[in-house]
């Protein structure tokens, strides 16, 4: 049987040739985060979470594709693998921010948890050695990596991933401070367009816990919201996806 062909690996994920031409597998691997961002730290290396991102991932992406939001997603193939559209991807990665946290609370003295006035979209130039820099629309526009009508489109993209992704983990109880996402293009004859690729998961989400921790002794909420504990199966979980006997706790399961 021939080796099918690896494309691309990163921290988290490695994309092999597809079956068909224009379609690439997507395989979540265990290790690794994207970010350095506090909430996803306890995800290094832990058992499960690949499982629980391609189900989270896929969960999403086609809750988007429904409401006519574009996404590369085409099907998952198993536990760890998707199909996906091959698409040209942007050399940028797009924050949308809600509430204060992480870089805009440090950079501009914002304290955390601090609702914003209005969801921010932010852009950072993908590039690990210069380790992505924030940049303007000016910066993307004059070196080429994006014209002003692309950025037109991320925005109103980032804004309608924005309203589904907080409704939805609203309808759960987890409040979406702010996520990151990737946008490329894909081809139709002559006509280009912009659609939703990468992923969709608590590597690239901060996500707030806002159903109170009860304590069984007295029957008093003993934690204010904050970072959620388990994150991957506790959001699996509550949206209903968690696959039976997977989580990505470390210690030793029961499996029956
Ligand atoms: N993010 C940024 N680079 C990689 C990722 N995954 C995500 C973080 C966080 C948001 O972008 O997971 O949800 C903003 O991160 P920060 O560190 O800029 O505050």
């Amino acid at each position: 049987m021939a080796r099918r062909k690896k494309v691309y690996e990163g921290k988290t994920k490695i994309l092999y040739d597809g079956p068909e031409p224009g379609t690439l597998i997507q395989y979540f691997k265990d290790e690794g985060i994207s970010s350095e961002a506090p909430v996803t730290s306890e995800a290094k290396g832990t058992e499960g979470k690949g499982v629980l991102n391609n189900r989270l991932s896929e969960f999403f992406m086609t809750g988007l594709n429904s409401i006519g939001v574009p996404t590369h997603f085409i099907k998952r193939l198993n536990m760890r693998e998707q199909l996906v559209r091959m698409a040209e991807i942007l050399p940028l990665e797009v924050v949308v921010r809600n509430f204060a946290a992480g870089e805009l609370s440090t950079k501009l003295g914002i304290p955390e948890g601090t609702a914003l006035p209005r969801p921010i979209v932010e852009y950072y130039y993908k590039d690990d050695r210069l380790s992505s820099p924030m940049v303007a629309e000016e910066h993307i526009v004059a070196f080429g990596w994006a014209s002003q009508q692309d950025l037109d489109d991320v925005v109103a993209l980032a804004l309608r991933v924005n309203d589904f992704l907080s409704g939805v983990m609203m309808g759960v109880g987890v409040r979406l401070a702010d996520f990151r996402i990737e946008v490329g293009r894909v081809w139709e004859g002559d006509y280009m367009r912009l659609i939703i690729a990468d992923e969709i998961s608590p590597d690239n989400c901060r996500l707030w816990d806002m159903r109170p921790v009860i304590d069984r002794g007295d029957g008093q909420p003993v934690a204010e919201p904050g970072p959620m504990a388990d994150v991957y199966t506790e959001l699996a979980r509550r949206l209903g996806v968690l696959p039976t006997n997977v989580t990505h706790s470390p210690k030793p399961t029961l499996i029956n």
